[in-house]
């Protein structure tokens, strides 16, 4: 999509400090930290949000999840971390490209919401 900010991102054209990538994922620091640790998986091919997953390969949904794994372990995050989607208004997710939060290196709160 010409006017993501995420898929500017994915193609270069906005600069990030990548993390990870493979052939279904790029994964970057957030540019607002909230931990240690907080990284962006997200999928190259657009989709606006989880509730879209139903539009994607269960390739490219399993090789977020994975990628979130690898990340955590590049990251040495062995005493857990939190993986995050915000989905929707409600959520507040504020970047209408499908994304999942790699939160870690510190200790978090158990509120979920
Ligand atoms: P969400 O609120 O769940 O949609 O998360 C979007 C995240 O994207 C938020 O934590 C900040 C991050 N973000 C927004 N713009 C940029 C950017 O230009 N670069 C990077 N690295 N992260 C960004």
């Amino acid at each position: 999509m010409s006017d993501c900010l995420f898929c500017k991102i994915i193609a270069g054209e906005i600069p990030s400090t990548k993390v990870y990538e493979d052939e279904q994922v790029f994964a970057f620091r957030d540019i607002h930290p909230m931990a240690p640790t907080h990284v962006l998986v997200v999928p190259r091919t657009h989709l606006a949000s989880l509730a879209e997953a139903g539009s994607a390969t269960d390739a490219v949904l399993a090789a977020c999840l994975r990628a979130c794994a690898k990340i955590a372990a590049q990251e040495g995050l062995t005493n857990g971390f939190r993986v995050v989607s915000n989905c929707g208004p409600d959520a507040c997710q504020s970047v209408q490209h499908l994304h999942f939060h790699v939160l870690g290196g510190k200790q978090m709160s158990d509120g979920m919401a």
